[in-house]
């Protein structure tokens, strides 16, 4: 992937754009995470959907069929995630929230909790979280009206189950074909719809509704800049473009 720099008078007009906005939202991707080391899925060499088949790994059908080969590859990207750290791009989100209370919202389609470790508040993470756990089935007990039972107490397994009812456990990231969290959706969609500037960064834009949140700004009138070392399926809707990995261009972009 080649990834031209944008010239400093290039960035700087989008600095100056940017800094007249009252309300930003970041749309951020696997890509803004590529320059800590975690994998994209769609990059060509490096992308996980190179080496696995989505509809064998990340979705429902595939849990139920071969669920020790499912928990096992989100075991592994779990290990991958313990060794990382935010980079550049990550904390330049994080720092402008920082001196400007209320003025970006973060919506992410990543899993692996980096813009939360680098200090940003009240990430709208909309596909989930790959740290946290969850119930395969809804609790029978909880239907029956009593307390449920903690994923946590499950027994150790690949995956863990409930001794009680055998339910599995399986990570708390959204699959293809399943719902994104309500209220989180709701509140991606309204910061859409309510900002001045969209920063779409490190995201193939192939994914939905994910991807439609940056149609929505678009369509609200909002500035859309697309920060993406190589083309994606967002560049349509991008006011600018910047070509360019996120942890070069989001530090000078936000250093206002
Ligand atoms: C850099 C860089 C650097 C590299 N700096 N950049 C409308 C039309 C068509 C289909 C649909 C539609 N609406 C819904 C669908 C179906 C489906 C979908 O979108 N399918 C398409 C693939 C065709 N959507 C769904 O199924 C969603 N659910 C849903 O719609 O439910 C409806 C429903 C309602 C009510 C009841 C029931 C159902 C759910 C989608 C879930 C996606 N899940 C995954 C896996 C999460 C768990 C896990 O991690 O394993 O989420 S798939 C995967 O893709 C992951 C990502 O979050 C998501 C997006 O990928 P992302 O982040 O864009 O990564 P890449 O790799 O694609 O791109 C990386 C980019 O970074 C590239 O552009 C690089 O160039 C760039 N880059 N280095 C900056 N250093």
């Amino acid at each position: 992937m080649s990834a031209t720099i944008p010239g400093l008078s290039e960035l700087s007009e989008v600095r100056v754009r940017l800094q007249a906005c009252r309300h930003i939202v970041a749309l951020t991707g696997a890509g803004v995470s590529a320059e800590s080391g975690v994998p994209t899925f769609r990059d060509a060499q490096t992308g996980l959907w190179s080496r696995f088949e989505p509809e064998e790994l990340a979705t429902e059908a595939a849990f139920r069929s071969d669920p020790a080969r499912v928990w096992d590859w989100y075991a592994w990207r779990r290990t991958l995630l313990a060794t990382v750290r935010p980079n550049a791009g990550h904390e330049a989100l994080a720092q402008f929230a920082r001196r400007h209370p209320g003025r970006l919202s973060v919506v992410t389609q990543n899993v692996d909790g980096l813009h939360q470790a680098a200090g940003s508040d009240d990430v709208l993470a909309l596909h989930g979280t790959l740290a946290g756990d969850r119930w395969l089935d809804a609790c029978p007990l909880v239907q029956s009206g009593v307390a449920g039972c903690d994923p946590q107490e499950a027994t150790a397994g690949h995956p863990p189950r409930c001794t009680t009812c055998g339910n599995l456990v399986r990570p708390d990231v959204v699959w293809f074909g399943e719902p994104l969290p309500e209220g989180v959706l709701a509140r991606a969609g309204a910061a859409a719809r309510d900002c001045d500037a969209m920063l779409v960064v490190g995201t193939s834009g192939a994914v939905y509704p994910a991807a439609g949140l940056a149609e929505i700004a678009d369509a609200a009138g909002a500035l859309v800049v697309v920060v993406n070392p190589a083309a994606s399926e967002l560049d349509r809707v991008a006011g600018v473009r910047l070509r360019g990995t996120s942890a070069a261009i989001l530090p000078p972009l936000l250093d206002f």
